[in-house]
């Protein structure tokens, strides 16, 4: 499972990443992601099942809050 998220800057990006980070540290499940500057590339697996798990529905759900209305806004 697999999001790409485009944030204003690097702070808000990292910001984000931040948040994330305190929340999958407390669940010991963490996601597998790449930053450059404004981008933050995520995917969610677990390697017990080597597939998804329930876990990673419920940290997608973390990251899925964390980021809303932090994202970069797309002129129309
Ligand atoms: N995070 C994710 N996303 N998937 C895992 O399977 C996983 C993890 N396993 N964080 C945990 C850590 C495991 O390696 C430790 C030993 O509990």
């Amino acid at each position: 499972m697999a999001r790409s998220l485009v944030f204003a800057d690097f702070a808000q990006a990292f910001g984000f990443m931040a948040q994330v980070a305190v929340v999958a540290e407390k669940r010991d499940h963490h996601p597998e992601w790449r930053n450059v500057y404004n981008r933050v590339e995520i995917t969610l697996t677990t390697h017990d099942v080597q597939g998804l798990s329930p876990r990673d529905l419920e940290l997608a759900r973390v990251i899925d809050a964390a980021c809303d209305g932090r994202l970069q806004e797309v002129p129309a």
